[in-house]
């Protein structure tokens, strides 16, 4: 190490440590360097390819000078360091926003022509980072963008999969899946640690051993042993010299051979085994707020889970602190259930491997964790079989079902001895086989828990976690309402609208400070700002308009009303009922005389979103909006009136161009089932108005933007269970706009309607549990004042302008800053100054 070295080999690493120089023409030097000895190549054989990631390498030199700079600070000073445990960081591209947070763009842009290339084609070059599936990775993705920006010692762990969320095709309206090759190319963004490896252990089997202490101890023994080695993926902030950093493990072969086999002849099993521990980190499981109980998941988690707390303990035991500290030196953020094996693995490390008593250990775990919960709906509530977990994890199931048995033991005496709340409130649940309910062992092993919008944080209050609530108190249960780095969702993806409102507000001061968008209020009535801000709107449209016509060869009107609904495809999430309401529409179409036709407002209806593979209606509903869309797309008679667009693949990078693109976008969950969403808030901050159900941060994004600002609809949360309840009894009302719609499904307009039969029944034979029918003829009204408010341009640009003028709260510092108070008693930890 540094300290080791004598005065002068340290002046003379002090003299060769000279920082990157950012004029163009060492810009150029470096890329050209690079080219040559990282890639191999010359100016005979460069692409855009190899010139991307050239470039992709001279920035990553920038940054790996401030990321070096950040970690010898931290390890000098030793400040109390939080770390983000997530199954998923959905990260998309990183090279356009390292440009902006270093201040290097308008350089690099310079250096690039004067190569020969265009920056703005090397971008799209580069692969999504895509290791997750929707909110809860992309909230994750935002966090670490905050943290860094914001200084906070915060690291995020997660998992490298091989394969990212699949890529999707459309196939005669049907959803395809392909694997995601991201790693195929170089990966220029992650930097292997090939010295920092763990070894994670599988089932095996309990003993008793004795200690140093000579007290006896359980031992978890034998098994299979796999390697965790990390990848280091750094999270430059903007404007400041911090870096942040993502630890992803990758499983790996232990360096060991089964010679036994080997011996025995039996060679092609020994190298499968190899295989086999390779495989735990191949692939993301691409589903979205839906658990599918596979014991290849279950492994992943807990290889996380292990590798992150080894790699956690050995950084604090490196300052020799008291085991009591560790709550002083380390929180950690369980983000959602996935990392919940957190809680009992550091119960063993303590008891077990470190001696503690177990009451103190117990202390120091439960000061350690807090746990976010991101749902309510119950098919995605992790539950794993005890005899899996046993088979898997012997020696944690023993150490659960002893939390289980203390905490049940304490709330008897302490609170209530019922039977009943006591079955309720413990986490094993009785079924045959018995399951042991992760989110339950989640909140008591934190000491704080957090719901993600204000509605959600209330339901999860009276209803998931009410009997935890009545036993700890309420102030264990708090709101931390999501929220969007403004870097990514407005400062690189929306170039014309952040130089308007930069040279309205007089500084770039907004991207970190997302309350003073509050200045355009004052320009909301101003007629020539107005014009400016239409005009940004416009040029979105187009833009998104070209890569539409490029890619998918339909051609659609930038001047008509551009209507979004992208996001993972789930029935709770209605993407049915924004078809159904679509056909309706054509259907009025259809009726009109000339006249009448002509006087409509043009509609370019946009879907995108991924179905997890094995979600057999959400695919349907894909096929329904396609089938759907070749005979609206085709009909002339409805004179362009309504376009309806499907876009394969959606992700980050699209929602990129997609998000400034809008004039509305659609957020129609039912009442109480979407805990927050996050995308209703971006299209939101590039002035794209609302159509949205009292649900989520919808609601609160209308306290803030004012609810003169959105259009809102449908029933409230607190009546779906009532409704739900005399639809049962009762039966269904569908009312005669729903059922002409039907009728036209099924009356084989739009394809085959046998296809449709299973979608068409969840409404009329399935009892309709999302209440697309309850919420229909309110849905459709509320469109007609859509058409009506946009036909007044100048009353809907003042809609748009104070939109983005009210979003200073959703920025995901203000989170982060919230995450960094209340929970984890971290302070920023500012370097280079
Ligand atoms: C995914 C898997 C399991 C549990 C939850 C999710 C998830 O993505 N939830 C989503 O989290 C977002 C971030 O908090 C919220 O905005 C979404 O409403 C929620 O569905």
């Amino acid at each position: 190490t540094r300290e080791e070295l004598d005065e002068k080999a340290k002046s003379n690493w002090k003299k060769h440590m000279l920082p990157e120089k950012n004029d163009t023409d060492s810009i150029e030097q470096d890329i050209v360097h690079h080219t040559i000895t990282t890639l191999c190549r010359g100016v005979y054989n460069i692409d855009k390819l190899a010139m991307y990631q050239a470039t992709a390498h001279s920035v990553r030199d920038r940054l790996l000078e401030d990321w070096n700079c950040t970690q010898e600070a931290l390890h000098k000073e030793n400040p109390k360091r939080c770390y983000y445990m997530s199954m998923e960081f959905l990260i998309g591209r990183a090279l356009d926003n390292a440009l902006n947070c270093l201040k290097v763009k308008k350089n690099y842009k310079e250096s690039v022509n004067n190569l020969g290339f265009s920056l703005e084609d090397l971008l799209v070059e580069e692969k999504d980072a895509a290791l997750g599936n929707g909110g809860l990775g992309r909230l994750a993705a935002c966090y670490m963008d905050s943290t860094a920006t914001l200084d906070y010692p915060t690291w995020g762990y997660g998992l490298r999969y091989q394969y990212g969320i699949f890529k999707q095709i459309i196939k005669d309206g049907y959803q395809n899946e392909m694997p995601d090759y991201w790693l195929n190319f170089d990966n220029p963004w992650e930097f292997p640690r090939t010295d920092i490896r763990y070894e994670v252990r599988f089932h095996g089997y309990v003993a008793t051993k004795m200690n140093e202490k000579g007290e006896s101890r359980m031992s978890w023994e034998g098994g299979d042993k796999v390697q965790a080695m990390a990848y280091d993926v750094p999270i430059p902030g903007f404007d400041t010299k911090g870096c942040g950093n993502i630890r992803l493990w990758s499983s790996k072969p232990l360096n060991t051979f089964d010679f036994d086999s080997f011996n025995a002849g039996d060679y092609e099993r020994s190298v499968s085994e190899q295989t086999n521990a390779q495989n735990l980190t191949s692939v993301l499981y691409p589903n979205d707020n839906h658990l599918v109980g596979k014991e290849l998941r279950l492994k992943q988690e807990y290889f996380f889970v292990s590798a992150s707390l080894q790699d956690i303990i050995h950084r604090f035991k490196r300052a020799k602190c008291p085991w009591k500290d560790f709550p002083d030196k380390v929180a950690v953020q369980m983000n959602d259930t996935h990392p919940t094996l957190a809680v009992p693995e550091l119960q063993r490390i303590l008891v077990d491997v470190e001696g503690l008593e177990w009451d103190d250990a117990w202390d120091i775990v439960t000061r350690t964790f807090a746990f976010t919960n991101h749902t309510v709906l119950p098919e995605a509530l992790e539950c794993w079989s005890v005899p899996m977990m046993e088979k898997i994890l012997p020696r944690h199931m023993q150490i659960i079902y002893d939390i289980n048995l203390f905490f049940l033991q304490k709330v008897e005496r302490d609170f209530s001895p019922d039977r009943e709340l006591l079955k309720r409130i413990s986490i094993i649940e009785e079924t045959s086989p018995q399951q042991v309910r992760m989110a339950y062992l989640a909140v008591v092993g934190s000491h704080t828990v957090n719901g993600v919008a204000a509605l959600h944080s209330d339901l999860i209050r009276k209803n998931l976690f009410n009997d935890f609530v009545k036993y700890y108190g309420p102030e264990k249960f708090i709101n931390i309402t999501n929220g969007i780095t403004p870097r990514r969702w407005l400062y690189q993806s929306n170039p014309a609208l952040r130089d308007l409102i930069t040279k309205t507000l007089g500084s770039e001061d907004w991207a970190t400070h997302l309350d003073l968008l509050q200045g355009l209020k004052k320009y909301a009535d101003d007629a020539a700002f107005q014009d400016a801000w239409a005009d940004v709107k416009l040029q979105n449209k187009k833009r998104l308009a070209d890569w539409i016509k490029t890619n998918m060869n339909i051609t659609v009107n930038p001047h008509a009303l551009f209507d979004i609904q992208v996001k993972r495809i789930h029935e709770y999430k209605r993407q049915f009922m924004n078809i159904l309401s679509v056909i309706y529409r054509y259907k009025s179409l259809k009726k009109m005389s000339a006249e009448d036709l002509e006087q409509q407002v043009p509609r370019v209806v946009i879907f995108g979103g991924k179905a997890a593979p094995g979600y057999y209606i959400a695919k349907l509903v894909i096929k329904l909006i396609n089938s759907a869309a070749d005979v609206i797309n085709n009909d002339v008679s409805i004179k362009d009136m309504l376009k309806v667009v499907f876009i394969p693949d959606y992700n980050v990078s699209l929602a990129e161009i997609i998000v400034p693109a809008s004039d509305i976008s659609q957020h129609i969950s039912t009442a109480g089932t979407e805990a927050s969403g996050t995308s209703n808030m971006k299209f939101v901050l590039n002035g794209g108005l609302i159509l949205g159900t009292v649900d989520g941060a919808n609601i609160e994004i209308c306290e803030q933007i004012g609810k003169e600002n959105i259009f809102m609809f449908g029933v409230l949360a607190d009546a779906v269970d009532d409704i739900r309840h005399n639809q049962k009894y009762h039966g269904l009302f569908i009312d005669a706009s729903l059922q002409v719609v039907i009728d036209a499904i099924q009356g084989g307009e739009f394809g085959d309607p046998s296809v449709f039969g299973p979608l068409i029944n969840t409404l009329t034979y399935g009892g309709d549990y999302y209440l697309i029918s309850t919420d229909f003829k309110s849905y459709l009204q509320e469109h007609t004042v859509v058409d009506d408010t946009f036909r007044d341009r100048a009353v809907w640009n003042k809609k748009s302008i104070m939109c983005t003028a009210g979003m200073g709260f959703f920025s995901s510092d203000r989170a982060v800053r919230t995450y960094a108070e209340k929970i984890w008693k971290l302070k920023p930890f500012k370097v280079g100054v």
